[in-house]
């Protein structure tokens, strides 16, 4: 019953923030650097932050609310709930005017996540799911890809960071062979999307490893209620922490995926 307020509540504030979203793709507006050139906000990702995180803590006002551009380092409070917001996932494409991006909230309590909403404004594509009731687009059930069973015949995607500082993660994966093991990869720009389309199927496995809690919180929840696997690239279970590694998959390929990887 609470999980149904939460995900009520944060459906809500991702489709408002949505709209705010749809309204200025394409115009003029502020935009600035983070950590170097490559790695930018605009006002946009700032002022639809503002309204969900604001939402999040006048209605739970015990949980904590983590949003990615308002980044203190704070820690999930093991005893408690934290939401994971990030307003505005895929901000380069947003920015360059390429039209993949989402709203991305989850929430995790004592641990675990709970609940996870993903909104691509653009398409109007709700993704949501509750822990234990399964993945959900625009409230129709949705499974990963129980199709592909092998590597060589999954589509897989993948990002690159654009905080430079972390750069030679990068030297750790062998381009050459994973694009050889599988039947093509791509790299769309916005995790929290890549893993909601895990969830319904159009992606067989993904994986990133330079990414923040709230870049993969809610479509990790997606990908695992939609019958899928979500670990760090040793396979081990997924800790939301900074610059986390991340492998997602529909399970069939995973084994196959992490070796690719290693
Ligand atoms: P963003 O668009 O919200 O910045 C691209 O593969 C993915 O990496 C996007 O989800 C993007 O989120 C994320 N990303 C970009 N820069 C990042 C950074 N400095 N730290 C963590 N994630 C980042
Ligand atoms: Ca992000």
């Amino acid at each position: 019953m609470e999980n149904t307020v939460y995900l009520e509540t944060a459906v809500t504030l991702a489709q408002q923030a949505g709209d705010i979203i749809r309204e200025r793709y394409g115009g003029n507006f502020g935009r600035g650097c983070k950590s170097g050139p490559s790695d930018l906000v605009t006002e946009v990702d700032r002022q639809v932050e503002d309204l969900i995180t604001t939402g999040l803590r006048a209605k739970f006002p015990s949980h904590t609310v983590i949003g990615e551009e308002n980044d203190k380092g704070d820690r999930e409070q093991g005893e408690g709930c934290t939401w994971y917001v990030d307003p505005l996932d895929g901000t380069t494409n947003f920015v360059y005017s390429v039209p993949f991006f989402c709203v991305s909230i989850g929430l995790s309590c004592l641990g675990r996540l709970t609940v996870g909403v993903v909104y691509d404004p653009l398409r109007s594509e709700l993704f949501t799911a509750e822990s234990g009731r399964g993945t959900f687009l625009n409230g129709r059930p949705v499974r990963v890809d129980e199709t592909r069973k092998n590597l060589s015949d999954a589509l897989l995607v993948t990002g690159y960071p654009s905080d430079k500082n972390y750069g030679e993660r990068l030297a750790g994966i062998n381009y050459q062979r994973v694009i050889a093991s599988c039947s093509n990869l791509r790299a769309l720009g916005s995790a929290a999307l890549e893993l909601a389309y895990i969830s319904c199927g159009r992606l067989t496995g993904f994986w990133e490893n330079t990414l923040m809690p709230w870049d993969v919180a809610a479509g990790s929840l997606l990908v695992e209620e939609a019958g899928g696997r979500v670990t760090d690239l040793s396979g081990n279970p997924l800790a939301l922490r900074r610059y986390l590694s991340i492998a997602a998959s529909n399970g069939l390929i995973h084994n196959e995926l992490l070796q690719s990887l290693s």
